[in-house]
């Protein structure tokens, strides 16, 4: 007597496929695209998604989470200052305190719960999907982004050209860290200036990565680590508070640009 239901391999394909063809015809048109799936696009895809926004994460690795899963140097625990351990007790995520107003929390255990608040929430995720332009529409507004495979970049040139597709949103979101992949693209064509990441301060930096998040260019907006290296503010290192902070920001003006803030 066999354990499992009866199956074939058509049937498992077909399974794969068509949800596949589904999901990606529901990321063509989006209210947000999240570019990045690091700590800061995840809070923001959390808060964007829970309130009923159409939110996609374009990742270009086959995993979320960024550089979450660890707090610097191959070691697991990851710290985050006051006030930012309340998104902490907010997505029921266990910490310690280890001085006052610096706490730890397990990168896994932290990393794979805010993953999972995004998903439940209803963000819609394309891994493996890598960044590569943004849609400029009228006076130059971002109004989607250009994306291929990841593994198309790594092909060998011969079998290199591989057009990209297109994907539409009413406003993007930069989440891809110290890259600022998308920021990036538009000083390319000289429409915006990033120096890339100041040296190492964590005290100063946190705060300004937070007052410095919003939109550096009509219908882009900054979140994280991109902010950091858009503004050429100090780096942070292995320390998460402004992420969550940040990525919360960007959320709230997304809203508030597609007047869902009410
Ligand atoms: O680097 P990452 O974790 O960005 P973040 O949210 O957080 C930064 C911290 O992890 C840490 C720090 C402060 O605490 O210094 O570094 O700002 O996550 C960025 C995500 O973007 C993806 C990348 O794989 C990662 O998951 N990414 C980067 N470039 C692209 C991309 C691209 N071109 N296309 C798609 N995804």
């Amino acid at each position: 007597m066999p354990i499992f239901e009866k199956s074939s391999e058509s049937s498992v394909t077909r399974a794969i496929l068509s949800e596949f063809t589904k999901d990606m015809e529901e990321a063509i048109d989006s209210d947000v695209i999240i570019v990045g799936g690091g700590p800061s696009g995840l809070i923001a895809a959390y808060d964007l998604a829970r309130k009923g926004v159409d939110v996609v994460i374009v990742e270009k690795n086959n995993y979320l989470g960024g550089g979450f899963w660890m707090g610097g140097f191959l070691m697991n625990s990851v710290t985050v200052r006051a006030p930012a351990n309340k998104i902490l007790d907010e997505l029921e995520i266990r910490y310690k305190e280890y001085e006052n107003g610096l706490y730890t929390t397990p990168g896994p255990l932290a990393c794979s719960k805010l993953i999972t608040a995004a998903c439940e929430a209803g963000a819609k995720v394309l891994n493996m999907v890598a960044f590569d332009d943004v849609v400029l529409r009228e006076q130059n507004r971002v109004a989607g982004v250009v994306v291929n495979w990841t593994p198309v970049n790594y092909l060998p040139k011969p079998v290199a050209c591989v057009d990209p597709i297109s994907l539409e949103s009413k406003v993007v979101i930069d989440g891809t860290g110290h890259d600022a992949s998308v920021a990036r693209k538009l000083a390319e064509r000289n429409l915006l200036k990033i120096p890339g990441c100041g040296a190492m301060w964590i005290e100063a930096s946190e705060d300004a990565v937070v007052e410095k998040t919003g939109f550096v260019h009509p219908g882009l907006i900054v979140v994280g680590m991109s902010v950091s290296a858009t503004y050429g503010l100090p780096r942070m290192g292995p320390t998460f508070g402004s992420m969550f902070l940040s990525g919360r920001k960007g959320a709230e003006l997304a809203l508030k640009s597609l007047g869902k803030d009410g």
